[in-house]
């Protein structure tokens, strides 16, 4: 790491509203054809070494800290006391909490199944989720319904299960409003966070957009506490352009949550590093969002590679992925302020000078023609940022 150089120091990275989640340090490198690779790792030692990167935001899901069987209890109350010592001991804060439905067996028909028991317990865990992010101080809730859909087709009906889960969301929002009144917190910001496939093969809500729709759909009693966590990995998996799917969600003003990471288009999970595979779209979606204000959180939801190791997780992984969200986070401004884009773009906006018939399609046609290749001229200087070519970097040819 330090031969490669160019890394920020803590107090910069500190500066950016960035989340690491327990699950991404603690991933051992397991996966349904894979062994780990890495030893467990506990919440104390996570939240040590993000601090002393610079990480200064925590996540979690309820089951990465508090076993299933001790969820409620006294020993729920016990540890979040050890996770809030930690968090105060080393100067990190608990930005969002997320209620796990998908892993535990008690899941295998989803969160939203046919019992009304297994429904009943649901509605448990994302109440008490709740209630651990207003005691963690978080701002911010998310739920991941991957168990939502099935593998085999017929025996689910879609309708019922969509109006069940939504009764689960409209537990945990009436829930929210209690306790915040009653603790005099603001309530969490409540995020829905889609994904194409994995771990069921049909997914009922599978994209931001068709949560977008379930938002409004009428079965949410407080649609305006429920807007989305993105991630920019599970757009990309079913084909999406991730900047289109971020704008559709700035103009429902429904972008509350981002989880940044990369990998390739139509293909599983993969979980790798921002900007390790698509950098110039990386670049491209920053601009969008600097240029929309977004203020949320930035969650490195990614998985260290199997490769890495226990130690190369903290030394590598983590500080190296901070590292490239921040240039690009820094590029991107450089490209809003760029003098030659913003030339460009004022004239594509301005367009083609014409003042003869407004019908005459050949002539207003024709006005635009020159002025369309701004278009191409305007990927070529961002692709000049992304590479420092527009700061003169060249390469002597012999
Ligand atoms: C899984 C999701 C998960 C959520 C939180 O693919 O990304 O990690 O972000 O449950
Ligand atoms: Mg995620
Ligand atoms: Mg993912």
């Amino acid at each position: 790491m330090k031969a490669c150089g160019g890394s920020y120091s803590p107090e910069i990275r500190r500066k950016y509203f960035i989340s690491g989640p327990q699950w991404a340090a603690a991933y051992d490198g397991s996966a349904l054809f894979h062994a780990p690779t890495r030893p467990p790792i506990g919440f104390e030692e996570v939240i040590r070494r993000y601090s002393e990167i610079g990480i200064a935001y925590w996540s979690t899901h309820d089951t990465d800290i508090i076993r299933a069987e001790m969820l409620g209890g006294a020993e729920q109350a016990e540890i979040l006391g050890r996770v809030k010592a930690a968090l105060d001991n080393y100067g990190v804060r608990c930005s969002m909490v997320t209620a796990e439905t998908f892993h535990h067996a008690v899941w295998a028909a989803g969160p939203a199944a046919e019992s009304p028991n297994v429904r009943e317990y649901a509605k448990f865990r994302v109440c008490n989720n709740v209630d651990i992010g207003h005691d963690l101080g978080a701002s911010f809730a998310v739920y991941w319904p991957g168990s939502l859909g099935y593998f085999v087709q017929g025996a689910v009906e879609e309708t019922d299960t969509l109006r069940w889960y939504a009764e689960a969301l409209n537990a945990a929002c009436e829930h929210d409003i209690d306790a915040a009144r009653r603790l005099g917190r603001p309530p969490l910001k409540h995020c829905l966070e889609a994904k194409p496939f994995e771990p069921q093969a049909e997914i009922l809500l599978p994209t931001s957009d068709a949560m977008l729709a379930f938002i409004s759909s009428g079965l949410l009693t407080h649609p305006e506490m429920v807007g989305l966590n993105p991630e920019y990995l599970h757009e990309l998996m079913w084909g999406a352009a991730p900047r289109a799917a971020l704008a559709r969600a700035l103009l429902a003003g429904k972008l509350f949550h981002f989880d940044i990471n990369d990998g390739y288009r139509l293909k599983h999970d993969v979980d790798i590093g921002i900007g390790l595979v698509n950098p110039l779209d990386w670049l491209n979606v920053l601009v969008l969002l600097r240029s929309h204000n977004y203020t949320g959180p930035f969650n490195l939801d990614f998985k260290p590679p199997r490769t890495t190791s226990a130690s190369g997780v903290f030394e590598v992984s983590f500080p190296s992925a901070v590292d490239r969200f921040i240039t690009l986070w820094e590029m991107a401004g450089e490209a809003i302020a760029d003098p030659v884009i913003k030339e460009a773009t004022d004239a594509l906006k301005a367009g083609g000078e014409y003042s003869g018939d407004p019908r005459d399609v050949q002539a207003l046609t024709a006005s635009n023609r020159e002025l369309l290749t701004l278009h191409e001229l305007i990927a070529h200087r961002l692709v000049q940022i992304l590479l420092g070519l527009h700061r003169g970097r060249v390469f002597s040819i012999a």
